[in-house]
């Protein structure tokens, strides 16, 4: 029997607006960058993927001018040629060919299993077993910048019935300000929306026992990554303290990350995010082990468009119990896209599309408008 094989890859950077600034802990985001994976393969089949990370470097080690090199001159080499139906064949090589670099890997596993749906006339979430869901909940980011503003977003959307869960993005201002912000949002917004918090590890463990505390009487139902993503320990130790639950994001990357904070309970709630974990296989072996040690699982972001943000949906969709949702919003945060039907987002969820592979199709002329010269 003679298999399909990646004939061709063609990868470019993105650029995409956001609708306003978007202000993190390490950066303001005024735009996001994409590296767009096509991979072509010889029985004609196209896949798509995407890789993308937050703010260049400042989020983590893969920059996207980073994977654009890498991508051409190591992971290029070795794919071509490769029987394009064996996913794990092709990810295993690349592991063991490959240090690190998740968010590239997932973004070359996402346009396998793309190409693998179409190829078959399944859906991704159907190759990865069925999805237990067709929609799922979508929370929205706060983080112009400014109180007033930021309650004036929520208000429009609780509103508009888009979202119904708000996460706060502090760690930008000083740490008595963040506090102050957030509580003025939840005071505001009442028992009409949750509040979660992210701290982007901005505080030390002192710092975030103090202020944690605070949010707790405050009302706030979550906190995500408050310290240093080494500190496993600190981070078990804030989980045993406090009874709001304490996420674990930047911690959580690795299969063994997530096995060695299950074992002290490093966070009660794990962040999955497909970049982070190195793809949608990964992504299900972290939740695996949550769900093995009664750790709750929240659908994350790297603020993806939509060919990254439908591909972790496929992924999230397979799983029984997401219980604290998504955050896959990042489409709404770009004044523009990429691909030709705009993602569903009613009602404050996302539907999972139900065509062949991821269920998108690129739109060239966008592509090309956008894509980095
Ligand atoms: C993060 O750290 O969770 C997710 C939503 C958002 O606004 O930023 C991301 C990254
Ligand atoms: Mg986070």
């Amino acid at each position: 029997m003679t298999y399909p094989k990646i004939e061709r890859i063609e990868t470019c950077i993105v650029d995409l607006p956001t609708i306003r600034l978007h202000h993190l802990s390490m950066t303001v985001m005024k735009k996001n960058s994409f590296v767009i994976i096509r991979l072509f393969c010889s029985d004609g089949v196209e896949g798509i993927g995407e890789s993308t990370t937050i703010g260049g470097l400042s989020y983590g080690e893969e920059s996207p001018e980073a994977m654009m090199v890498n991508l051409n001159t190591y992971f290029i080499p070795l794919l071509l040629g490769m029987d394009a139906t064996n996913i794990h064949a092709i990810m295993n090589k690349l592991e063991k060919n490959i240090k690190g670099n998740p968010i590239t890997k997932s973004g070359i596993e996402t346009a396998l299993l793309d190409a693998q749906g179409k190829r078959l006339g399944v859906s991704v979430s159907t190759l990865l077993g069925g999805s237990q869901h067709t929609a799922l909940d979508v929370l929205w980011t706060l983080a112009s910048g400014d109180t007033e503003k930021d309650i004036a977003e929520a208000e429009k959307l609780i509103a508009e019935n888009r979202h119904n869960t708000f996460k706060i993005k502090t760690g930008w201002q000083t740490d008595n300000r963040a506090v102050e912000h957030v509580i003025a949002i939840k005071k505001a917004l009442g028992a009409r929306a949750k509040v979660t918090v992210d701290v982007n590890q901005a505080w030390d463990e002192g710092t975030a026992k103090i202020y944690i505390k605070k949010l707790q009487e405050n009302g706030i139902d979550l906190i995500e990554q408050p310290i240093n993503k080494e500190n496993f320990e600190g981070l078990a130790r804030l989980t045993q303290t406090f009874e709001v639950p304490i996420m674990a994001d930047e911690s959580q990357r690795t299969l063994t990350d997530a096995f060695q904070l299950a074992k002290i309970r490093g966070g009660s709630v794990f962040a999955l995010k497909i970049g982070k974990s190195g793809g949608l296989y990964n992504v299900l072996k972290v939740a695996a082990i949550a769900e093995a040690s009664d750790i709750g699982l929240y659908g994350g972001t790297l603020l993806e468009g939509s060919i990254g943000t439908i591909a972790s949906a496929h992924a999230f969709s397979t799983l029984k119990n997401l219980s604290w949702g998504t955050e896959l919003f990042g489409p709404l945060l770009l004044t523009d896209d990429i691909i030709k039907t705009k993602l569903d987002y009613s009602n404050g969820t996302l539907s999972i599309p139900t065509g062949p592979g991821l269920g998108l199709e690129l739109d060239e002329d966008k592509l090309n408008q956008y894509k980095r010269k």
